[in-house]
């Protein structure tokens, strides 16, 4: 095997013996497998497209869900892949068959898959090594990594009944180039950056979506406690299975609680109603295997945030949707069709109330159109001086020890900045005592990974407000911390939007070259991090 996707690959090299995310070298390999068919579609419908012809949404579906569960941390389930690879080399052959011309189609468009044994010959030859040169190598899968996320962030929307045809164009399209040998460096560059822009529309798409269906995320204190009663607890991101699960554990005298990035969903108006959802249990997603061994109730996983789990309570683990782990239960529904909790409530009832291991309450909700509705006040908290600077820490957390830094530089902030964040990074300071200046918390947790949005939104805004030319003119210091595939559509989209001066940890992506990575340090001025007291030195003096 051969994985470097996410920030905790081996060595910040690669992943070959076996992930540290507990994926296993057949599994990886399945994903290979994977990922190719996919882009093999995605030649297919691109040429399909050309030709005028329509492409059905359940092919997108396909499409979007297949890179979803190549995620890291979605999917080790190796016969849900296998049987993916096999849908999808059917499809592909299907639509083949509508396609004037035939001729120059790669051999990813062309492959039948076969049985298990045909498909592992197969991932051997078409993983990340394929390509023999750096730097096209390099940009070929900071675009694929580029489209899982924003594919996750399409499946959002999708499922609250937003998408949009050209998003779905576009990924197919760039999945096929990244197998095209014809592309020069500067063509990936190109549409590195084209791929960020699409980032932007897929990631005001879901704001657009989860907004339209839940309102807009309001101030909220939410419990960090345990009540008495049996709870289930719910992670990952999908917020359409958080409300299927709230209706049908109203009444039943099942609490329901948050862990990790589902936090922000107490901010949304339409959950507020549930007074059995309870509050959030927990850290972020690497804490889970103490975490889901103490709520002692069942766990539903609705995205990528799964770690395998230990015997004790894999008996406790669903997993719906792209999520998937050998042994563990699967609640199926496909979009649109109502999932049966069932199971779960009556598991729940058999458990007993999690053990407290935290009390208290943390405040978020400060998505743009709460924070633009405070604006008068925070324009004049940066006019009289009282806030120097904004930080945006938005990103990930992981099991990295170097990532103490985030904590270290929240602590060591000057009194007059204000954090903004989004994403599981806010679990390494969103508990720490930092006060408010003059009644606006020190840090705005705006939600999930996908509202940096609304971060970008926030600043394109008093952009406007300060009467300023250029986004990088306003007192805002990026310190981003990355884990996953999401983080790089974040990260790409940031750029699209024009905004330089990213510090980017705790490390480098390992999929940059050299030269890639001079690129991104050239035109946008992308640094790591170093010291917490170095860094603190750099940006504040
Ligand atoms: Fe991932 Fe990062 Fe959203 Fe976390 S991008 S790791 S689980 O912030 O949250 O999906
Ligand atoms: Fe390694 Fe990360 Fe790939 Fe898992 S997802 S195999 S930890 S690089």
């Amino acid at each position: 095997m051969f994985c470097y996707q996410c920030q905790e690959t081996v060595g910040n090299k690669g992943c070959t013996q076996m992930g540290v995310c507990g994926k296993k070298p057949r599994t990886a390999a399945l994903q290979d497998a994977l990922v190719y068919a996919t882009k093999g579609l995605g030649e297919v419908t691109t040429s399909l497209r050309a030709q005028g012809a329509a492409v059905d949404h359940a092919v997108d579906r396909l499409v979007t869900g297949n890179l979803f569960a190549t995620i890291t941390n979605a999917n080790f389930d190796d016969d849900i892949l296998a049987r993916r690879v096999r849908e999808t080399c059917a499809m592909t052959k299907k639509l083949r068959a509508g396609l004037a011309d035939a001729a120059g189609l790669t051999d990813a468009a062309l492959w039948e898959a076969g049985d298990d044994e045909a498909i592992l010959a197969r991932a051997a030859a078409v993983g990340v090594l394929a390509t023999p040169d750096d730097d096209v190598r390099s940009l070929r899968w900071l675009i694929t990594y580029g489209l899982k996320g924003m594919a996750a962030y399409a499946k959002h929307a999708d499922v609250l009944g937003r998408h949009d045809k050209g998003l779905d164009t576009f990924m197919q399209k760039a999945l096929a180039q990244t197998l095209d040998n014809s592309l020069s460096v500067p063509d990936l560059v190109n549409l590195t950056l084209e791929t960020g822009k699409a980032g932007v529309t897929a990631m005001a798409l879901l704001d657009a979506a989860n907004t339209g269906a839940y309102g807009h995320p309001e101030i909220t204190k939410v419990d960090i406690g345990v009540g008495n009663r049996p709870g289930i607890l719910i992670s990952g991101h999908d917020l359409r299975d958080l409300e299927m699960l709230l209706e049908q554990t109203e009444g039943t005298g099942v609490d329901v609680y948050t862990h990790g990035e589902m936090l922000p969903a107490h901010y949304y108006p339409a959950f507020k109603k549930y007074s059995h959802f309870k509050g959030n249990y927990g850290n972020a997603w690497w804490r889970q295997k103490e975490e889901f061994e103490s709520f002692n109730g069942p766990v539903l996983l609705t995205t990528n945030c799964l770690v395998p789990p230990k015997e004790s309570y894999k008996d406790r683990i669903y997993t719906t949707d792209i999520v998937g782990f050998p042994g563990c239960k699967h609640i199926p529904g496909e979009v649109g069709e109502r999932k049966d909790f069932s199971a779960l409530i009556a598991h729940a009832k058999a458990c007993p109330p999690p053990t407290e291991i935290e009390r208290g309450q943390i405040v978020g909700g400060f998505a743009h159109n709460q924070v633009l509705a405070l604006a008068d006040k925070v324009v004049a908290a940066v006019k009289s001086g009282a806030i120097k600077k904004f930080v945006v820490m938005a990103g990930c957390d992981g099991r990295a020890k170097s990532r103490s830094y985030y904590t270290e530089f929240a602590e060591g902030l000057p009194k007059d900045t204000v954090i903004l964040t989004a994403g599981c990074a806010k679990y390494r300071y969103n508990k720490l005592d930092l006060g408010d200046i003059g009644g606006i918390p020190r840090v705005l947790d705006a939600g999930q990974c996908n509202d940096s949005y609304s971060l970008a939104v926030i600043a394109l805004k008093l952009k406007e407000v300060f009467g300023l030319e250029d986004v990088n003119d306003l007192p805002i210091v990026y310190n981003i911390a990355w884990y996953e595939q999401k983080a790089v559509i974040v990260l790409l989209a940031l750029l699209a939007l024009g905004v330089k001066n990213i510090h980017l940890g705790p490390t480098l992506p390992a999929f940059l070259s050299p030269n890639v990575a001079k690129v991104l340090v050239e035109q946008f001025n992308i640094a790591g991090i170093t010291t917490p007291q170095d860094d603190l030195k750099a940006f504040f003096g």
